[in-house]
């Protein structure tokens, strides 16, 4: 070796050493502790980034701070095939995804096999079932759009407005689950960061309340609303549904508000829904020529549709109560409709009969004839308790979360493994038919269904496993969400051509020790991941019903730029801001360790890293001095072992320091200080 820092020639020889010494081998030894260090397996139709090179830099040091403290540490890493970036590139090239994403389609075999087997599963335990769904679709190529395909209304292709369409598609049964997904939070997630179980909570929602029950007037229909504010029932003064709503059509029907109502009705179908609840958005809506009772009091109120309710969540009805609450508040003004209080303001300069605002702090309830004077507290279970007795409806608990929808109509994913037989129904296929292959001969056009409707083989000689008879599979795909919510246990396992994974194998690694990666999986990843798992565990497949132990979600990484306005500002690296800094190009250019080093130490992981050429120079400098002193240590004294008895009061001072260090270092690996 020479003495100047050859970064290239000593990562080269220290790999080769890695690869004779089989240095990453590992097996399932129940002699030793295990250790499972999982980090976020990247896309591969992506380039790596800086986030990766950050989330790896971190996983690695934890695995080899775990091996030396004696730990059997399992650090896989691989990458998730399928995915909207692949196919994107192949409608572009006109190319086959699996030509860059797969060299060994033996393996694309395996993952499929496993994949639709657990899906079979799932199917058979009631956890899968088909349904008509709304759908995000461009009118103009005729496809289904993802939500990431969506920009602020509009295809992302073409720009042309989005439209909803509805479409039968596979669901998994989440909301199922998410009583105890939530439990869970508080009583195994201990080692998750708080900010990470609290946007769970939320993306969980749950919220209790009453479903309160309203008939039409000269209608036998009764409108349901979901409330979490029974105590306010007398302060009702209109109804609002969703534009959506099924009673919806029959109500305008032949009305003098037909037209407007259609019109409004398609303006909403346009808006996403973040749209239509953002706050302090002008109200809107059409006034539908019906009315019904508010059984409390006898009161008829009328009935609007507006698009800041949602059918998606309750019920799709919102029982209006402009005194205490702000959106019906803006509401009842918009369209001068009457505000009833029932909430009395501690506060003596708020009028309750002329209020600025909806009134949303506590007090006693009024208006509200046999429930005057209770604390609104005590009034929700009073209310709650007399409705139900009254037979008008009854308390219960909603989720804002949704089953999780999981077909794509794309081609680059996995195949789902059912057949529809028009005497049997959806069918799963048979096990030893398994995979169901994605065909070759499609077309990518980027327009029309998925590109598998395009092949002619896809349907050749497909029969009913249940009774033999001609049949047509299910041409829809699988979420990619799906891959990477039981990766962690394939990679126990991940040469396994039998079966998913072996069960043996999968519980004496699992659950994941550390799992590490970025903020923006908080909720989705990491809850389906949990939901798969919980399935799993139930179905007897693993012996965990939680796969991850602890979490740590690192920041991003950001660099700052100039601005249109030639203004120095801070962001994301992003393409579209010009920000970018490859981590190939740091690596050429210093070197790995260079590039690790700084990612280290540059912020603690939870943080934001900002990037910065001179703070990369200074770790490349570092390194270099470190360098340059080992080698003349050696020149010097040779390569021996370090001795333990000093040989004067330099090489006495020097093993302090080395012992002080080797604590400090271990202690601040074990906080995840790797910035001190
Ligand atoms: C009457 C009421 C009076 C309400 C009041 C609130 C305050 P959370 O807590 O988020 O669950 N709501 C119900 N379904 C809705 C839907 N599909 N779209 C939009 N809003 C909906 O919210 C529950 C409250 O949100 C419900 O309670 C309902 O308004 C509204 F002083 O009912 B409330
Ligand atoms: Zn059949």
């Amino acid at each position: 070796m020479e003495r100047r820092y050859n970064a290239a020639a000593i990562e080269k020889k220290w790999q080769k050493i890695w690869e004779e010494r089989d240095s990453f081998h590992v097996t399932e030894d129940p002699n030793k502790k295990k250790f499972y260090d999982l980090v976020m397996y990247p896309y591969p139709s992506g380039k790596l980034h800086m986030g990766h090179l950050r989330n790896y830099a971190i996983g690695d040091v934890v695995a080899r701070s775990k091996k030396m403290d004696g730990y059997n540490v399992l650090h896989p890493i691989g990458y998730d095939a399928f995915g909207l970036p692949a196919e994107n590139a192949a409608i572009e090239h006109g190319i086959e995804p699996s030509k860059w994403t797969y060299d060994n389609m033996a393996e694309m075999d395996i993952g499929l096999k496993s994949m639709q087997w657990i899906f079979i599963q799932f199917y058979k335990k009631g956890v899968a079932y088909k349904k008509d769904t709304d759908v995000n679709w461009c009118p103009s190529c005729k496809t289904v759009l993802a939500n990431e395909q969506v920009w602020q209304g509009a295809c992302e292709r073409c720009g042309a407005t989005v439209e909803k369409k509805k479409l039968s598609q596979w669901n998994f049964r989440t909301t199922a689950y998410a009583e105890r997904l939530l439990e869970n939070i508080d009583t195994k997630l201990g080692g998750w960061p708080d900010s990470v179980r609290t946007m769970q909570r939320n993306w969980i929602g749950k919220s209790t309340g009453a479903i309160m029950s309203f008939p039409i007037a000269d209608s036998d229909k009764v409108i349901e609303v979901f409330t979490t504010r029974a105590d306010t029932t007398f302060g009702v003064t209109f109804m609002v549904l969703s534009p959506e709503h099924p009673f919806v059509e029959e109500l305008i029907a032949g009305k003098p508000c037909e037209v407007e109502a259609r019109a409004y009705i398609q303006e909403c179908a346009r808006k996403s829904e973040i749209e239509r609840t953002a706050e302090g958005r002008e109200k809107t809506g059409v006034f539908i020529d019906s009315y019904c009772i508010n059984r409390m009091n006898g009161k008829k109120v009328p009935i609007y549709i507006t698009d800041y309710v949602l059918m998606g969540y309750g019920t799709g009805a919102v029982m209006g109560v402009p005194a205490h609450d702000q959106r019906d508040f803006d509401f009842a003004k918009k369209f001068g409709l009457e505000i009833i209080p029932t909430i009395q303001p501690e506060d003596p300069s708020i009028d309750p009969n002329d209020l600025k605002e909806a009134f949303l702090a506590e007090g006693k309830v009024i208006n509200s004839e046999q429930f005057n004077g209770m604390d609104w507290r005590d009034a929700i279970p009073a209310m709650e308790k007399w409705i139900e007795e009254e037979g008008w409806g009854y308390h219960t608990i909603t989720y804002k979360m949704r089953d999780w929808i999981i077909s794509r109509q794309r081609y680059w994913g996995c195949p789902i493994p059912m057949i529809w037989c028009d005497d049997c129904g959806w069918v799963p296929e048979k096990d030893e038919n398994l995979p169901v292959m994605l065909p070759t001969d499609v077309e990518f056009t980027g327009t029309g269904d998925s590109p598998i409707t395009t092949s002619k083989t896809f349907q050749e000689g497909v029969t009913c496993p249940c009774c033999g008879k001609p049949a047509r599979r299910e041409v829809d795909t699988m979420d990619t969400f799906l891959d990477s919510s039981w990766y962690m246990l394939r990679y126990t396992d991940s040469k396994n051509t039998e079966e998913a994974f072996n069960k043996e194998k999968a519980d004496y690694w699992m659950n994941v020790d550390q799992y590490i990666g970025g903020i923006e999986h908080a909720t989705m990843h990491l809850l389906y991941a949990r939901f798969f798992q919980m399935v799993l565990y139930d179905l007897g497949l693993t012996a965990y019903e939680e796969p991850f132990e602890n979490l740590l979600t690192q920041g991003m990484v950001i660099k700052g730029y100039y601005d249109k306005n030639g203004e120095y500002v801070k962001a994301k690296m992003s393409k579209s801001l010009g920000n970018v800094v490859s981590p190939d190009e740091i690596i050429e250019k210093y070197g790995a360790d260079t590039a690790r080093m700084f990612i280290l130490f540059a912020a603690p992981p939870e943080r934001e890293l900002d990037w910065s050429e001179a703070g990369v120079e200074g770790s490349y400098r570092f390194i270099n001095r470190v360098y340059r002193l080992v080698y003349d240590f050696i020149e010097e004294y040779g390569n021996g072992e370090m001795k333990e008895e000093a040989r004067n009061d330099a090489d006495k001072a020097l093993i302090v320091k080395l012992n002080q260090t080797v604590k400090k270092v271990g202690e601040d690996i074990r906080k995840f200080a790797f910035n001190t």
